[in-house]
């Protein structure tokens, strides 16, 4: 514990000498998360992870979270330098939809406005019309639908399919998945809500179909905050990456969070309902990388000029 409190202190002296200011997803190790709010930063979702960034003075970002955040900070600040404590830190959407493969599949439905969701690759954001996180992707895809516009979404095909059955939209979506939300299991899910039947379910919409279906709210981090903010029961059953029961516990202290189960167990899910990509994410690289500028972010500035046009209309958007 000793050694995690001189790395705070060196993490704070440290954002002090470069300029910098710390920005951390909802998802990381709860000492991101304190250190950010405690020195001036912010933990929340990619959206106002991303606007934060861009608006905040400091010179140098420090994101904690996974790759396209750390690339979204860069696109939207290109002079600012944005440091990764791991630049490794990825994403299973993100991998699981490579710019060439996704360009052929806009090529072939030239008809279509192309939404994509914030996790994806610079390149692929390059090819969209619009970007759009958890957060706001409903409000898009309405917007879209009223004007009578066809969607091609990409790449979360089970947010891709509960946008199409909640706006009723015209959509054809990439098959991707995020691997700590596709293993949620509505089976368990309801074996587990007869041992707690007063408890609500919060469901973040990445997870498949029939978990969202067993849900008294669904949708992006922010959502779920809210919902258990403003709910009168005292018990919660949360499916979505565990880094959040962090926020949900500190802000609800007369509430309980109960883990929605996952496949198998820990010997033998895939991410056991914890990124692994978040989890590379430690105090001891933030200080690395601050000291040292390593962990910097990169993004072809005429790529990142691209890449911005359709993250600047989700922000106007969502202003
Ligand atoms: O699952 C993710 O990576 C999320 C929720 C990203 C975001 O939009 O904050
Ligand atoms: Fe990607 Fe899922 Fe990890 Fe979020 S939780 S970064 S969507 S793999």
């Amino acid at each position: 514990p000793s050694e995690r409190l001189q790395l705070k202190d060196r993490i704070r002296q440290l954002l002090r000498e470069r300029d910098a200011v710390m920005v951390s997803h909802y998802y990381v190790h709860p000492d991101l998360q304190d250190l950010a709010e405690e020195t001036g930063g912010l933990v929340s979702d990619s959206l106002e992870m991303a606007r934060f960034g861009r608006d905040h003075a400091a010179r140098t970002l420090v994101v904690s979270g996974v790759r396209f955040m750390g690339e979204t900070a860069k696109i939207l600040s290109p002079d600012k330098r944005v440091l990764m404590p791991d630049l490794d830190a990825n994403c299973s959407l993100d991998l699981g939809c490579p710019v060439d493969a996704f360009s052929a599949f806009c090529d072939a439905h030239p008809d279509r406005t192309v939404v994509v969701y914030a996790n994806t690759s610079a390149a692929v954001k390059a090819r969209a019309d619009w970007l759009v996180t958890s957060s706001c992707a409903l409000d898009v895809v309405r917007a879209l639908h009223a004007q009578g516009r066809k969607i091609l979404w990409g790449p979360d095909r089970h947010l891709g399919d509960y946008i199409r059955r909640e706006t009723g939209a015209d959509m054809v979506s990439w098959q991707g998945a995020c691997i700590v939300h596709d293993e949620f299991k509505a089976l368990e899910l309801e074996l587990l809500m007869k041992d707690h039947p007063a408890a609500r379910v919060l469901v973040h919409p990445e997870s498949p179909a029939d978990v969202v279906a067993l849900a008294d709210a669904v949708g992006s981090t922010s959502a779920i905050l809210n919902a258990a903010r403003q709910m009168e029961a005292k018990e919660f059953i949360v499916a979505t990456d565990t880094g959040m029961l962090h926020k949900l516990r500190t802000l609800n202290p007369g509430k309980t969070f109960i883990e929605a189960p996952t496949a198998g167990n820990g010997a033998t899910c895939k991410s056991c309902a914890h990124c692994p990509w978040m989890a590379m994410n430690g105090l001891a690289d933030v200080a690395r990388v601050l000291e040292t500028g390593a962990g910097e972010v990169q993004v072809d500035p005429a790529l990142g000029l691209r890449a911005r046009v359709p993250i600047d209309r989700m922000l106007a958007f969502t202003a």
